[in-house]
């Protein structure tokens, strides 16, 4: 795993951190766990114009596990998605940073969350969407759709519905990865169950990968074999540690306890000072985007910017070949769902406060400055 690859997700380990603490409350363990998980996806691997938040053909992340959205917000910040001073008051009243995320297409966030499962749900759903549009129009349509789930999440009722349909329908167009932490709020996860997650959802049709999740190698040759599955949905169940780079105020470890889900590390054992200097930060100034990260994502950005550009001229081309298909697509793009009254309305871009602008591609870089 390379240096700078780590040191983007103790960047967001940091961040996410930085935010529990600052905030006096929410849920630090698992966003550190899983900062390796989402640096790569997001860096190496997902689809999207960042000029473009709601383009159609984008891949689709959806968050199962509500409470690590300080995962979520960290990753988008390094995206551009939030000014810091966004990240400074996280869960605070009228911010754009709630403790459980809120759908936010223009900062990324792609579904509301909080309610265990249904982020899983939501995934399977827009998966057979997506299929439903290229059965109809052709992989020129085609896009991925990324599931993150915890252990309380593949626990709940709602996901066994949504795993087995997903799993007998065959949606090869799903990657979800399973942050395995073995801890669950309260408790350890072995006094509370003992299924077999792999074999549940092999028994469902599933392709199951199972990987050590803080593993960045590891991580990159999941995804790879989940991209290269096309006829099953892949779940890659990562192995992670709950809040991972902790320390007490000795300097010591205090990693895989169960107290680091849903408090400060302060008040669960840890030092934060302590912490975020054995990550690499400035305990003094934490809520910082290290130079070689920022330069790092400066570069993801534009890669990902060219890549939307090839795919939308091809987009094009196609509909130029296609006009009537095009003229469909546009139509299965523009409607949603029934209203109560049995009407259907065109969905309007997230309305956001005035107060708290998307920061702008142009001003990538600026947007840090509080
Ligand atoms: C449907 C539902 N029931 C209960 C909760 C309360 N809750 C929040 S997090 C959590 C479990 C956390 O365990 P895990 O998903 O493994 O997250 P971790 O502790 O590893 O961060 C529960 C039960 C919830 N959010 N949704
Ligand atoms: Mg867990």
């Amino acid at each position: 795993m390379s240096n700078l690859s780590l040191r983007c997700a103790d960047n967001i380990r940091i961040l996410a951190a930085s935010m529990v603490e600052k905030a006096k409350s929410g849920h630090p363990g698992g966003p550190m766990g899983g900062a390796d998980f989402i640096h790569v996806l997001y860096s190496e691997f997902l689809n999207f114009d960042p000029t473009d938040m709601a383009w159609p053909l984008r891949d689709r992340f959806f968050l199962d596990a509500g409470h690590m959205s300080a995962m979520l917000y960290a990753q988008q910040t390094l995206l551009g998605k939030y000014y810091m001073d966004d990240i400074k008051n996280f869960r605070q009243w009228g911010s754009p940073t709630p403790g459980h995320p809120e759908l936010d297409v223009q900062r990324g966030i792609e579904n509301t969350s909080g309610p265990l499962g249904l982020g899983h749900a939501f995934g399977i759903g827009a998966a057979i969407a997506e299929r439903f549009l290229a059965a109809r129009f052709g992989e020129t349509v085609a896009h991925k759709t990324y599931l993150y789930i915890s252990d309380g999440g593949v626990q709940e009722e709602i996901s066994q519905a949504a795993g087995r349909i997903a799993g007998h329908l065959g949606l090869g167009n799903i990657v979800m990865f399973y942050d395995a932490n073995d801890i669950q709020l309260s408790t350890e996860v072995d006094d509370v169950t003992s299924e077999d997650t792999a074999k549940k959802y092999e028994a469902w049709n599933w392709h199951v990968l199972t990987i050590p999740g803080n593993d960045h190698d590891a991580i990159r040759s999941a995804i790879r074999a989940s991209l290269a599955e096309t006829q099953r949905p892949t779940l890659i169940i990562g192995k992670t540690l709950m809040g991972l780079g902790t320390r007490k105020a000795d300097g010591s470890m205090f990693e895989g306890e169960v107290e680091l889900h849903g408090q400060p590390l302060t008040g669960a054992g840890g030092s934060f000072e302590k912490t975020v200097e054995g990550l690499g930060g400035d305990p003094s100034n934490p809520f910082q985007v290290f130079p070689e990260v920022a330069e790092n994502y400066a570069a993801i950005l534009e890669q990902k910017k060219t890549a939307a550009k090839k795919r939308k001229t091809a987009f094009k081309s196609w509909a130029k070949e296609n006009p009537a298909l095009a003229e469909k697509f546009a139509f299965f793009k523009l409607v949603s769902c029934p209203t109560s009254t049995g009407q259907r309305f065109k969905p309007s871009p997230t309305t956001l406060p005035a107060t708290h602008p998307v920061p702008c591609s142009a001003t990538w870089g600026a947007r840090w400055k509080t």
